[in-house]
């Protein structure tokens, strides 16, 4: 059991262990954990805060907005404005990125964020999460625009989800492994409850949408039949499913026990590469889950390699125990080359 420090306790000394964790990145951890404690807030009140269903509006993805999904925007938006750690923030709730006004300093750091990933569960009252991804600003010249954040996954300084379950708990990596964070209610504190988090290299559990099963490609259709085949096919082990329809969830149940996590394209919509969003999902997940010491790929190569080409450019993902998506992505490659 990983020492009850604090998170800013942690912070302190893994920078001074590593050095990963300047002024400005500590900061931005700190407020951005301090804004996931006021969501935390909004989403138990439920029915009684006035918070559930939809706000009448669509996001740039053409999803119908939760009124939790504004609240949560609006939260991680003003606690981030002020404090000069900061250039700019883009979010899946918004269409282009908003820079920090000019009555704050701006900072040396981007922050992207799905501030509320997994809303359809809100209103049946099913663990959501709040996901972030931390990336440097490399152009100290001209302004901020939306170019500024184009960066490979793999150029993350932080990456971090909350998860508002059963407990709240905080999941961050800066580079040095993966540690999570219980939240005190009674101390309003974050509390190091694990750390140097490893997903088992194999499972016997798997998570994807069974209902796209006939959109799916010939590997993809070949592993999942596989798992469903169990100890009398080719596997010789049964396995089980879950899935949450919450990505963080699943995520979050893969870093505890492992397991594999799957939204493939399918050929609902052939010229999606498929339904998850790079910048502010598969990348702070794939960084999470490599320095748990999984594996992350859209299929066929490693997403943290992915130079993006827009801010909300979407990505199939295939992630978990390491063995797991290594034989996915053998399925695609061999499909590719007709081995
Ligand atoms: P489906 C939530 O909307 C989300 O972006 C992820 O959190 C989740 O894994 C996926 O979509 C669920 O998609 O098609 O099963 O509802």
């Amino acid at each position: 059991m990983a020492q009850r420090i604090s998170l800013t306790q942690y912070l302190v000394e893994q920078q001074r262990a590593h050095g990963h964790i300047p002024q400005q990145l500590r900061l931005l951890i700190e407020v951005v954990a301090r804004a996931c404690k006021r969501i935390a807030i909004s989403v138990n009140k439920g029915a009684l805060g006035d918070v559930l269903g939809t706000a009448g509006s669509e996001n740039v993805q053409g999803e119908v907005q939760k009124k939790l999904d504004i609240i949560a925007n609006e939260v991680l938006i003003e606690a981030n404005e002020w404090g000069g750690h900061l250039a700019a923030m883009g979010s899946e709730e918004m269409d282009s990125i908003h820079v920090v006004p000019n009555r704050y300093p701006q900072g040396e750091y981007l922050l992207l964020f799905d501030p509320l990933d997994g809303s359809s569960n809100i209103d049946v009252n099913v663990s959501i999460g709040t996901i972030f991804s931390v990336l440097r600003k490399v152009n100290n010249q001209r302004g901020i625009s939306e170019e500024d954040f184009l960066q490979p996954g793999k150029q993350q300084a932080a990456a971090g989800y909350c998860i508002y379950g059963p407990q709240v708990t905080l999941v961050l990596t800066v580079g040095d492994g993966v540690a999570m964070f219980t939240l005190d209610r009674e101390m309003g504190s974050w509390v190091l409850t694990e750390d140097d988090i490893k997903i088992p290299a194999d499972t016997k559990e798997f998570a994807i949408n069974m209902s796209n099963m006939r959109h799916w490609a010939p590997p993809v259709k070949r592993y999942i039949d596989e798992c469903l085949a169990g100890s009398t096919g080719p596997r010789e082990k049964d396995f089980n499913m879950r899935w949450v329809a919450s990505m963080v969830a699943d995520v979050h149940r893969i870093l505890t026990r492992g397991g594999i996590f799957m939204y493939p394209w399918d050929a609902r919509e052939p010229n999606k590469a498929g339904k998850l969003r790079l910048m502010y999902e598969a990348n702070p997940m794939g960084f999470i889950v490599e320095q748990a010491g999984g594996m992350v790929t859209d299929g066929k190569r490693r997403i943290l390699d992915i130079v993006p080409t827009k801010l909300h450019e979407r990505v199939a993902v295939v992630l978990g125990s390491k063995n797991e998506v290594e034989r996915v992505t053998r399925y695609h490659l061999e499909a590719a080359t007709g081995d």
